[in-house]
């Protein structure tokens, strides 16, 4: 059993709901901070090998400036479909759903009224963080009412544990493909960007996306591409690569195979986080386009590759390729997911 202490502050008013964060620290150093807004994780902290103790994570320097963010998606939760779902078009049996289109013609995460930007209830359990929502279609375009808990939780060995659990109280089907999108910056320094930093991403193959970063439905294997991460690669110096084709970053798709998804490490400092999901996708995102006037964490700006992003998730647009896996939630079904981030020091 794991000797959590929570916390809690209103740090916002006069919105609304009071904007709560929550912190919640496992006694060994480690904590986590979120805020009842989008379930928005906005820290996570722990040691480095010199035992400072710092935020890995990468987000607004304000709170508030976390409420309706529609282009990064720092520390939120994503739902009720993490990715691009192509036309915002759900067919199942002999229906049609279209869904709020926010990207073009295209689904983004759930669409502007997604997971990321709806206030939940918090309950603090003796297993940690709760967060609540009863999801009716008028609330956010998706068809079925959908009752959702997302857990934050430390484990044992310093795990941080990310549940999702949704049952659909409706005679609707609809879709759930939940994810995290917190991106990782394991430097102390966070102007350091992501020197310093190796990953390496368990998948012999990405999909093929189109000009509107749909997936065409086919699969590229990895081999002598700039793509391949089967090995630990130094990220700095794969971003230099990939430029050399003209490809401003990473913002692709991985099929992954196994229960560890990706391990993210800082030679400089010993950090080390280490993936594991129950699901076939890992969207890897280098946060190739950023806005200088934006201010982060302690108040650097922010730059391009500041930090990186990295969604287990189905893979996406699944709904149109049977092959990519099953995010339907058929009526009064439930469905449940798993993402853990084994956090360690060499
Ligand atoms: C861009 O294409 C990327 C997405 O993958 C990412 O999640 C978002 O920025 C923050 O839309």
């Amino acid at each position: 059993m794991v000797n959590q202490v929570i916390t809690r502050k209103e740090i916002a008013s006069n919105l609304e709901r009071p904007l709560m964060q929550y912190t919640v620290n496992n006694g060994n150093g480690y904590a986590f901070t979120c805020l009842n807004y989008g379930a928005t994780l906005t820290s996570i902290m722990m040691p480095d090998r010199n035992g400072i103790i710092d935020n890995i994570l990468l987000g607004f320097n304000g709170p508030t400036d976390f409420l309706n963010d529609q282009t990064y998606f720092f520390g939120k939760a994503i739902g009720r479909v993490g990715g691009r779902i192509k036309g915002g078009l759900f067919h199942y049996k002999n229906q049609e759903f279209l869904l709020p289109r926010n990207e073009g013609d295209n689904t983004l995460h759930g669409g502007v009224n997604g997971f990321h930007h709806m206030w939940w209830d918090v309950s603090e359990t003796e297993k940690g963080l709760t967060f609540t929502k009863v999801i009716n279609p008028e609330m956010d375009g998706f068809p079925g009412k959908l009752e959702v808990t997302i857990t934050y939780r430390w484990g044992e060995n310093n795990q941080f544990h990310v549940e999702f659990y949704a049952i659909n109280k409706s005679d609707t089907p609809t879709l759930f493909n939940p994810t995290t999108h917190i991106y990782f910056n394991l430097n102390n320094d966070k102007l350091k960007g992501l020197n310093n930093h190796k990953l390496s991403i368990s998948a012999e193959q990405l999909l093929e996306l189109d000009q509107q970063q749909i997936p065409t439905g086919e699969f590229i294997n990895v081999t002598n591409t700039p793509f391949d991460f089967r090995k630990e690669q130094n990220l700095s110096e794969m971003l230099h690569s990939l430029k050399q084709l003209n490809i401003s970053g990473y913002d692709h798709p991985y099929h992954v195979t196994g229960p560890k998804a990706a391990r993210l490490s800082n030679l400089n400092n010993g950090r080390i986080v280490e993936i594991q999901s129950d699901r076939n996708g890992l969207v890897f995102y280098s946060l190739n386009k950023t806005h200088p006037h934006i201010k982060v964490n302690e108040g650097n700006h922010l730059f391009p590759h500041m930090a990186v992003a990295l969604e287990p998730q189905t893979l996406p647009d699944a709904n149109h390729h049977p092959d990519f896996g099953d995010i339907v939630l058929p009526a009064n079904t439930e469905k449940k997911y798993e993402i853990t981030y084994k956090l360690s020091v060499i």
